[in-house]
């Protein structure tokens, strides 16, 4: 017989198992890579202009158009720090989900 740590599993992998509606999955998803990427440097809740290049470079290139290009992305960041802090919060960054899901969806502005 196994001892039962053989069985045991992390925090992580319980949570992998735990059911969620798929929609709650895909918040809980983007909320946890808004995270990873915003915890790189400075404030840990918010994503600085690096944060939010790599992020929008790595996870969202084939939605957003020039993700490579510095200035689209100087740009992209501006429009969406409503409060002009050069940081942006979750809030902030969730316009950008809405507005790609809205086109990616085929809805009308
Ligand atoms: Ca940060
Ligand atoms: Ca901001």
């Amino acid at each position: 017989m196994l001892p039962l740590t053989a069985f045991s599993l992390s925090e992580k992998q319980v949570h992998l198992f735990d059911f969620h509606p798929i929609m709650e999955s895909a918040i809980g998803v983007l909320v946890s890579q808004f995270k990873a990427y915003a915890g790189k440097d400075g404030s840990s809740d918010t994503l600085s202009r690096d944060e939010f290049q790599k992020l929008v470079k790595s996870e969202l290139s084939n939605f957003v158009k020039n993700a490579s290009d510095p200035a689209a992305i100087d740009q992209l960041m501006s429009s969406l720090d409503m409060d002009n802090d050069g940081e942006l919060c979750f809030l902030e960054f969730w316009q950008l989900i809405g507005r790609l899901a809205n086109k990616h969806g085929g809805f009308s502005q």
